[in-house]
């Protein structure tokens, strides 16, 4: 039987009203409303971005902290006016502690090769989870096999939880690093992040945090959790591609050596010595992205206009709904099953690749992601190749849940 989404408690969210301030939402694809519900891959972006963009290249556009003139001082107080906001919206930190990156990737990158790789020996190990993201295994790889330390990995139990008794055993006297996903973006799992910090600082090492799919879905304290190092993607919270943050404890990020070389990250220059600006700006070397950073700004304004924990509350209720259709749809596999959720629904169709599914609901509007969403190796512990996936943001109604089961009834009525 259908549900009824009217019956449902909806929490204070005008999700119509937010809507409109997405322009690309009101499109239609292959003849039908777009139903966006890729969101986990890359979210839509508000007007109050697209504008701020707009306004940066048609009225302020100059290199930052170079020139004397107006305009490069204009440009230089938006972005880092943008850096100060991003440090309060992830806890109060300082400006000092958030630097900007290309992404989560850039981020973790990062941290592997100017924290990670300078400290590890022989004998030392790294930790992650068996649900990480390409992006939080392949640099650890990297970087141990740079420097001989090896990698552990957490299994995860038939849910998708991490299984925490394991995560213990795990932890040594040589563990240097642990590498963690906040919120896995296969599964949905939301990882119990504070006591995992709290566990590696009891053993001694320090934790990054993949928050690439936490930080639009659910509130993100740095300081309260007390992570060494938080990355994440503006992509992923309505800003603009190729911007995203790492966050660092200064008292870290203070005895790095810079990542990559290049301008503004110094303070003097001879062939004989080079002194490194002071942080963040030590790990910002070259023109950044300053357009991309200051549509952040905007981005996260947006975000804290809406209200995080109301956007958690409303994605929660959606992510329910959706979870009910599907125990009702026979031959639907829900692969993440967790107790703690994000707004993550990863399914198998009996009989019917991943891709197929994926396909069908595009001629129906509806966009997911089909594959193995850059995280084989949990592919691999679920026994499937991919999964169809659908994710869920602020903007997503009930109504666009029902188009996505109408749409699975129709890959099923087609394979039958
Ligand atoms: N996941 C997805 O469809 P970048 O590409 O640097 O913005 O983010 C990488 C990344 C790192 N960690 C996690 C948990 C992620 O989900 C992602 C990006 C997208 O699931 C694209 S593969």
């Amino acid at each position: 039987m259908k549900m009824d989404s009217e019956v449902l408690r909806i929490p204070a969210l005008d999700v119509a009203a937010l809507r409109r301030d997405f322009p690309l939402l009101a499109e239609c694809v292959n003849g039908k409303p777009l139903v966006y519900l890729d969101n986990a891959a890359t979210t839509q972006k508000p007007q109050s971005v697209l504008d701020t963009l707009m306004h940066y290249y048609a009225h302020d556009n100059a290199n930052v902290h170079r020139g004397v003139h107006t305009l490069s001082q204009r440009a230089t107080d938006k972005y880092e006016a943008a850096r100060a906001r991003i440090a309060k919206f992830i806890g109060g930190v300082s400006t000092q502690e958030v630097i900007y990156t290309s992404g989560t990737t850039s981020g973790i990158n990062l941290v592997a090769q100017s924290y990670a790789r300078p400290l590890l020996r022989e004998g030392d190990d790294v930790v992650i989870s068996a649900m990480e993201h390409h992006s939080n295994i392949v640099p650890w790889q990297l970087v141990c096999l740079q420097t001989g330390a090896a990698l552990k990995v957490v299994p995860v139990n038939d849910a998708g939880e991490l299984e925490m008794d394991e995560f213990e055993r795990l932890l040594g006297p040589r563990t240097r690093i642990v590498a963690m996903t906040h919120v896995s973006n296969a599964l949905g799992s939301i990882t119990p992040i504070a006591q995992i910090i709290k566990l590696v600082h009891d053993a001694g090492a320090v934790v990054l945090v993949d928050g690439a799919q936490a930080i639009a879905h659910v509130g993100v304290d740095v300081r309260t959790l007390d992570a060494d190092f938080y990355a994440f993607s503006g992509h992923k919270i309505f800003g603009p591609t190729g911007t995203g943050v790492l966050y660092g404890k200064a008292a870290l990020l203070d005895r790095m050596p810079p990542y990559q070389g290049g301008g503004d990250m110094i303070r003097s220059v001879t062939f004989e010595k080079t002194e490194y600006n002071e942080l963040p700006y030590k790990f910002e070397a070259g023109t950044p992205n300053i357009a991309g950073a200051i549509g952040l700004g905007a981005a996260i304004e947006y975000v804290e206009r809406v209200g995080v924990g109301a956007i958690a509350a409303y994605e929660d209720e959606l992510l329910a709904y959706a979870t009910r259709r599907a125990a009702e749809v026979r031959g639907m596999r829900v692969i993440g099953t967790a107790r703690q959720k994000a707004a993550i629904l990863s399914f198998m169709l009996d009989g019917v690749h991943a891709h197929d599914v994926g396909t069908i609901l595009d001629n129906q509007g509806v966009a997911i992601r089909a594959g193995h969403h850059c995280a084989m190796p949990i592919m691999e512990r679920f026994g499937v190749a991919g999964t169809a996936r659908a994710s869920f943001a602020l903007y997503n109604t009930f109504e666009e849940v029902d188009a996505l089961f109408d749409g699975i009834a129709r890959v099923q009525r087609l394979f039958k």
